[in-house]
């Protein structure tokens, strides 16, 4: 039975017992061929056909588009390429560069120490010619002392020796030497003096008016020939006579730690106010007096 979709086909539209969709029954027999109607065929060829050729055209987008794509790789990695290499060609000179600079740096450092030492050896012999200097200058200072002493002691006190009134005074100026009280009277006595007596102010104002001179320091004290060493606050010249007047710097005399026996008068811009109590073993400088 042949649907409406389906042709109906006589054994003898065909002649042949060969088709392949006969049977053998002699009676007329339809052949149901269930089979795509002739347009239908060709609408699938069509289809197919379209498919095809869209899968080709798609193909070939696909080969076209991964060409395209290869060509922008592939320029890419020789763009790549040569950045790389020219990269490269710029280490090796920023390479030889360094080495360069290392090798500059190196000689510079070499230089530089050779100069620092240089720079040190003239900084001694600096230091050297400084203090010749000074020291010329010290030597030329005190020379011109000596003759202005010698002048004005019209050579009636020994050298280095200074004259006021009738009287010769030495300042011991022997640099750093400094000695305690006794030590000092001492070297007095063996010069043929003793500690210098400042007992008017007269005498006091020519002793610190030489020290003033001499440009020395606060501290610089020179040993007088006072003490208070038998009773605390009873001072004495060393012949044995009261003290009358003083020269005290202010707040002294203080027996500072109760330790402090014997007077020193020292450098200052008020003369009158010179002297300081002092422990008597402490060294200072001294002022030694003599009768030509
Ligand atoms: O401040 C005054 C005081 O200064 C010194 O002692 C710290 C003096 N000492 C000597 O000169 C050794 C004191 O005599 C002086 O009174
Ligand atoms: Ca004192």
């Amino acid at each position: 039975m042949a649907s409406s979709s389906a042709e109906t086909y006589r054994r003898d539209d065909f002649g042949t017992d060969d088709m392949p969709f006969c049977n053998n029954s002699e009676d007329l027999q339809e052949v149901s061929i269930l089979t795509v109607r002739g347009e239908t065929g060709s609408g699938f060829y069509r289809l197919a056909s379209t498919i095809l050729g869209l899968l080709s055209v798609l193909f070939l987008v696909v080969i076209i588009g991964m060409s395209v794509l290869y060509s922008e790789v592939s320029g890419r990695h020789d763009r790549l390429a040569l950045n790389s290499s020219q990269a490269n060609g710029e280490l090796e000179s920023l390479k030889a560069d360094y080495k360069r600079l290392a090798a500059t740096k190196s000689t510079l450092h070499e230089e530089f120490g050779k100069v620092l030492s240089e720079k040190k050896a003239l900084q001694v012999r600096l230091e050297r010619a400084m203090s010749q200097i000074v020291a010329l200058r010290q030597e030329k200072e005190r020379s011109e002392n000596q003759l202005k002493i010698s002048r004005d002691s019209c050579g009636r006190c020994p050298q280095g020796w200074r004259l006021l009134n009738a009287t010769c005074y030495y300042f011991s100026d022997e640099g750093l030497h400094k000695r305690g009280w006794e030590q000092s009277r001492q070297d007095c006595v063996n010069k043929g003096g003793d500690l210098a007596v400042v007992d008017t102010q007269e005498k006091q104002e020519f002793v610190s008016e030489v020290l003033q001179a001499s440009r020395l320091g606060y501290w610089d004290g020179f040993w007088i020939g006072l003490k208070d060493d038998h009773t605390e606050g009873v001072w004495k010249w060393r012949d044995g006579a009261s003290l009358e007047r003083g020269h005290w710097r202010e707040g002294e005399p203080n027996d500072f730690y109760s330790a402090e026996d014997c007077a020193a008068t020292y450098p200052t811009s008020k003369p009158l106010e010179a002297w300081n109590d002092a422990p008597c073993n402490h060294p200072l400088k001294w002022i030694c007096e003599m009768s030509p």
